[in-house]
């Protein structure tokens, strides 16, 4: 699915001098571009208001800027009005979800991340075959939720290391593991070894549910982190992939670590005495807010940006059916999904 390629680690630096490392990759995976235009799109194919249930993706500025093009930001189903537009946010919804709208005459689109629903299915075929499924994840997050509802009477959600000692399944010998897709990669493999410690026969999943984004964005982040006297992730504080960036950087032994949503949310006092930051963002996150932090530290004198490559990504999903096909008949390619006033017009640093 991705290309990875040797890390390129940071050149030395001249001691005394401030500089930058800026993870790659990071921002925008697939899956949030696929989802952010296809609302852009259902905006230009239908017209405002489009309703979207749930954040399209977890990140303040995206749904902000969707907002004021005529995006309806709601909760549930049944606050649509009835024949509207509806768009399923990236991270997946139950089947209920999609009986709710029907009932409803919803015309509905569907932006769930195809890496999410390869989880769905897993968990509809496991629960076919009777197993037990654990579901590793965090309770309350919307992708755990969409999955969960796949098959809740064989799904047990174990939530963490500390939560195995919990877990009780019917046939200790027919158990499946399945996971969100944006967890932490090291503390997954944990809460896994404890659950076979408690149950030996315990099946993994048929390939990683923990998705290639989130693997490569915390790769990359464990390649710099060493050597950053503060980290600065930039994404929302309920983007799970961006919350554990934070944490897998002060694993990894970056001194400081912080989480912003924007550059003048960095607080000045965080580089006192700083020689080198790290800067990455989460799945979620569009380039522009990137690039307002490394211009926030540049005018404090942290100019010398050094790119940490831990690995090149190249994927990139087709739209939802539905915005095909409307914009084939309107004569509109989705070739040219990256128009310049796209919020997914992410642009490059380096
Ligand atoms: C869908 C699935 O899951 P998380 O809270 O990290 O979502 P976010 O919207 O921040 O990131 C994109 C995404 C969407 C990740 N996985
Ligand atoms: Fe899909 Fe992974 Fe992006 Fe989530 S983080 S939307 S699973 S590609």
């Amino acid at each position: 699915m991705t290309e990875t390629t040797p890390a390129t680690a940071p050149e030395s630096t001249t001691e005394g001098s401030k500089r930058v490392l800026l993870a790659a990759p990071r921002g925008y995976c697939a899956g949030v571009d696929r989802a952010v235009v296809t609302v852009e799109k259902a905006l230009e194919l239908y017209g405002p208001p489009v309703y979207v249930r749930k954040q399209i993706v977890h990140n303040k500025h995206v749904v902000t800027t969707l907002e004021k093009r005529g995006a309806i930001f709601v909760e549930e189903t049944d606050e649509v009005p009835e024949g509207a537009t509806v768009v399923f946010s990236a991270h997946g919804v139950a089947p209920v979800v999609h009986e709710e709208a029907k009932a409803l005459s919803l015309r509905t689109i569907d932006a769930t991340c195809p890496l999410v629903t390869k989880v769905h299915r897993e968990a509809v075929r496991f629960a076919g075959e009777d197993y037990d499924i654990l579901l590793i994840g965090h309770e309350g997050h919307e992708e755990v939720v969409g999955t969960s509802g796949e098959a809740p009477e064989h799904i047990t959600l174990v939530d963490g290391p500390d939560d195995v000692e919990n877990v009780e399944v019917r046939d200790p010998e027919k158990v499946v593991w399945l996971s969100q897709t944006t967890l932490s990669v090291d503390e997954t493999m944990e809460t896994v070894r404890r659950l076979r410690e408690k149950f030996p026969s315990l099946q993994d999943p048929p390939s990683d549910d923990i998705c290639y984004a989130t693997q490569n964005r915390q790769l990359a982040v464990k390649q710099m982190a060493a050597e950053c006297d503060l980290m600065i992730v930039v994404g929302s504080r309920n983007s799970s992939n961006s919350v554990r960036l934070v944490e897998v950087a002060l694993e990894h032994g970056s001194r400081d670590g912080h989480l912003v949503d924007y550059a003048d949310e960095i607080d000045e006092g965080w580089l006192d005495g700083v020689q080198t930051v790290g800067v990455t963002s989460g799945a979620s996150v569009p380039e522009v807010l990137v690039r307002d932090v490394v211009a926030f530290l540049a005018d404090r004198g942290f100019g010398d940006v050094r790119p940490v490559v831990a690995a090149e990504e190249s994927l990139l999903f087709s739209l939802p059916n539905e915005i095909r096909r409307d914009l084939k008949a309107k004569g509109l390619s989705d070739k040219m999904r990256h128009d310049g006033s796209s919020l997914a017009d992410a642009g490059s640093l380096h």
